[in-house]
């Protein structure tokens, strides 16, 4: 029997017999068949070997080395084929790569919020919080707008069907966040420089520059000497600060019961004005409400709205697309 052909023949039976190994069982038995040390076809194939001619005998011997390993390399691998776990799952291949998981960013708004406070916090102003609910006192009253101002017509204000704050007046959703200007002097005595941002709320007619809720962010400095100059200087440097050199400002006279003198704020945009904001001198009525001394002590209010700014900066034509939630406006930012 020639030796060569025995050991090619061994070599294609056992690759052929592992291969077709369904399970772990068939495959045992295809070790034991073709790798078995104490019978089996490999021991055949050693007896055989012990038969050839001397000059023969090493390359027949390499052969068969190589043989034997390649055998033990298949058998090892269909061995780990079969081990893997559920290698295809009915209708699903878990040998594919996975779907990326799409990461999630912060809304627009909310990156603005945090560039705001950034920008005033290098300025010297630090955040406070103020609640969304309010009573009459703390939207209105302490901030001089009397019970028959047209700014408290229940028409104008969420007001808040049944709940009662705990001293018995109506609560209403909070229409400006001027409320943390008294909230903030109520507990702090002067000095006080502080922002707060947050959302208000009023029934305006919805279109490309109004909601019915957006955000502002309030603007107090309260100390000795604080002047119209600072108001104008701070807003200034906030304005160019997010949105660049080459936005220009302008101030118009204006009213709020709570400051004296009142300006109003808008930016250029196009060709054309966008009222950012009203602010002003706090009115000497407002400091004495929270017991400060207008004698002593004098300050500057401002509250801008913060949509506005934000679709100047991204170039945002309607608000609305603030909060519609759809992800191919989200995801540009
Ligand atoms: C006020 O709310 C005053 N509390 C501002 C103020 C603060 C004056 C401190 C003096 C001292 P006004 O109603 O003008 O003012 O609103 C301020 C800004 O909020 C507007 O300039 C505008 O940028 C934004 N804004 C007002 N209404 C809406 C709305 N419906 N949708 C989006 N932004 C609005």
């Amino acid at each position: 029997m020639d030796a060569a052909k025995e050991i090619a023949e061994y070599e294609r039976a056992a690759l052929a017999a592992i291969a077709a190994a369904a399970d772990a069982e068939a495959l045992e038995a295809a070790r034991v068949e073709f790798l078995g040390k104490k019978k089996g076809r490999l021991k055949n194939l050693q007896k055989l070997l012990g038969q050839v001619s001397a000059e023969e005998r090493p390359v027949l011997g390499q052969k068969f080395n190589d043989v034997k390993t390649r055998v033990t390399a298949a058998l090892e691998a269909r061995r780990a084929e079969l081990d893997r776990p559920a290698a295809a799952v009915e209708g699903i291949d878990v040998t594919l790569p996975g779907k990326p998981l799409r990461l999630g960013k912060r809304h627009p708004l909310t990156q603005t919020i945090g560039e705001f406070k950034s920008i005033m916090a290098r300025l010297g102003f630090s955040v406070v919080d103020g609640p969304e609910i309010e009573d009459e006192k703390h939207n209105f009253e302490a901030l001089n707008i009397s019970a028959i101002h047209p700014a408290r017509d229940p028409l104008d204000n969420f007001y808040l069907a049944t709940a009662e704050s705990r001293s018995g007046g109506p609560l209403l959703l909070r229409s400006q966040t001027s409320t943390v200007q008294i909230r903030v002097m109520e507990n702090t005595p002067p000095p006080v420089r502080i922002v707060s941002l947050g959302r208000v709320y009023r029934p305006d007619t919805i279109d490309a520059t109004h909601s019915c809720m957006f955000h502002q962010m309030e603007g107090l400095w309260i100390a000795e000497g604080v002047t119209l100059a600072d108001l104008k200087t701070v807003l200034r440097l906030f304005a160019t600060s997010y949105l660049g050199d080459d936005v220009t400002i302008r101030f118009r006279p204006s009213f709020f019961p709570f400051t004296e003198p009142s300006v109003e704020v808008d930016m250029h945009w196009g060709d054309d004005w966008m009222e950012i904001g009203g602010a002003g001198m706090v009115d000497p009525n407002v400091l004495r409400s929270v017991g400060y001394d207008p004698e002593q002590v004098t300050g500057f209010a401002f509250g801008l709205g913060i949509e506005r700014f934000c679709m100047r900066r991204h170039g945002i034509t309607d608000i609305r697309r603030f909060y519609e939630n759809d992800v191919r406006f989200l995801q540009q930012f």
